[in-house]
Order: C-alpha cells, then sequence, then structure tokens
C-alpha cells in the first residue's frame, strides 16, 4: 500500500470507530461497565458518572493514542538533515494545560454533585428506618432501631457465621456506621455503596435498596488478620416482611 493509502486506511478505521463508539452513547445501550443498574438509590446517581467517566477516559485514550502512532506512522525519518530544532511552543503547552484544567473541572463539578446528592441524610427522627452498623475484629453488628432498645434487635456475626443485613425494599434506611475497634469499611459492591466505620466517629449513610434478593457485602478496609472473613449478606424483602422480621427480633 501507498503511504496515503495507509494513511487514508488508518484514518477510515479510526474515523468508523469513534462513529461506532459515539452512536452507542445512548444512555440506555451503555453497559454497567461491571455495574447493574437500579439495584439501590445509589446506583441510580454513580452509576452514570461511572460510565460517564469511562467515556471520558476512552475519548481521551483513543486521541492519545492518535497522537503518539500517527507520527509513529506517518512521520518517519525522511532524510538524514536534522529536523527544526526549538525549546518550546507557548501556544501548544498553555492550551494542554488548559485542556486539562477543563478536564479536571467536569470531571470535580460531576462528582460533587453526585456526592452531595449520595450523602444526604434525613435526621435519625425524620427517617423511615434507622440501622447502626458497628465494624468489629472480624465480622460485624447490625443494630435494628426500628426494633426498640433490647438487646434482641442487635445482630451480631462472627467469621464462621457471618451476618444477614436485613433491608426493606424500594424504604429509605439511614444507616449510622461506627466501630468497636480499628478502621474498616462498609461496603456492598452491587449497590455502589462503600463508608468507612472509623472507632469514635459516627459516619451516617442513607439509601433505599431497589430489588428483591440477596448481595455481598464486604469489609474493604485493611483491618487485620482476619480482615478477608469480615463479610456478611444484604438481604432485601418486601416491606410487609421487613416488618415481620422486625417483629421477630423484637420477640426474642
Ligand atoms: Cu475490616
Amino acid at each position: 500500500m501507498s503511504p496515503s493509502g495507509a494513511k487514508k486506511a488508518a484514518l477510515v478505521t479510526v474515523g468508523s470507530g469513534l462513529i461506532l463508539l459515539l452512536t452507542g452513547c445512548q444512555s440506555k445501550n451503555i453497559s454497567g461497565l461491571g455495574y447493574d443498574k437500579g439495584l439501590s438509590s445509589v446506583n441510580d446517581t454513580t452509576l452514570p458518572l461511572w460510565q460517564g467517566a469511562w467515556i471520558a477516559a476512552g475519548v481521551v485514550g483513543v486521541l492519545t493514542a492518535l497522537a503518539i502512532f500517527y507520527p509513529i506512522l506517518f512521520n518517519r525519518q525522511k532524510s538524514d538533515e536534522l529536523p527544526r530544532q526549538f525549546r518550546h511552543n507557548n501556544k501548544v503547552e498553555i492550551s494542554l494545560t488548559a485542556i486539562a484544567f477543563i478536564i479536571v473541572l467536569v470531571l470535580f463539578g460531576f462528582t460533587a454533585r453526585a456526592e452531595s446528592k449520595i450523602t444526604h441524610v434525613d435526621s435519625a427522627a425524620a427517617a423511615q428506618h434507622n440501622i447502626e452498623v458497628k465494624g468489629i475484629q472480624w465480622s460485624w453488628q447490625f443494630t435494628y432501631n426500628d426494633a426498640g432498645t433490647g438487646p434482641s434487635t442487635t445482630v451480631t456475626g462472627t467469621p464462621a457465621q457471618p451476618p444477614t443485613l436485613v433491608l426493606p425494599l424500594g424504604e429509605k434506611v439511614r444507616f449510622t456506621l461506627t466501630s468497636n475497634d480499628v478502621d474498616h469499611g462498609f461496603w456492598i459492591p452491587a449497590f455502589m455503596i462503600q463508608m468507612q466505620t472509623l472507632p469514635g466517629v459516627e459516619n451516617h449513610l442513607q439509601f433505599a435498596a431497589q430489588k428483591l434478593g440477596t448481595f455481598p457485602g464486604r469489609c474493604n478496609i485493611l483491618c487485620g488478620r482476619n480482615h478477608s472473613q469480615m463479610l456478611f449478606t444484604v438481604k432485601v424483602v418486601t416491606p410487609a416482611e421487613y416488618q415481620t422480621y422486625l417483629s421477630t427480633l423484637k420477640a426474642a
């Protein structure tokens, strides 16, 4: 193939790739890239951010690859003559700095907007349901405040018997996160939720689970020898089943 033929072929390939990429950009068609849609109120906010970040990274990646491979393929050494020598190009440097700044600004703006939405928490009195989560070396303790104040309203797991966190479908739960000993991370991967549980600090989180079923939960901060055994299961049940669960806790 002649050099201009190769150039045309490369441009057509890149062009059709970009068209394919961009025409696939209707939010319904984009894959969740490892996450499912609609599992929790947090997914609704975080998933578009996750997808958008990948698309932005893809566009920047393609342009960077073009900037690398175009000169490699088409600006090869043509003669032994030394090319024009220069130290810097102000226009290029200023525009590259400006472009990087704009990218950071856009990512920051979308992240801050999503974060303020996710971290919004009602007061304990206004919240529909309240659950306390305590990280302990090496398991979890869930206290269902809706079931009263008796000791039976607290479910404590062990590495051998990981606990189950029961949540009502479609109803917002306010979580108070603390730790008994060291830093832990309360993490429900499928819900795109994670927040630290720290000794002496109360963290708050509020969300609604939006799909019936069971989902794995983990600790995502290395907290000691048996960190990998800090597992729990999230079980999403109907609101009526949740009330039944609360009454069995009360009665126990
Ligand atoms: Cu841990």
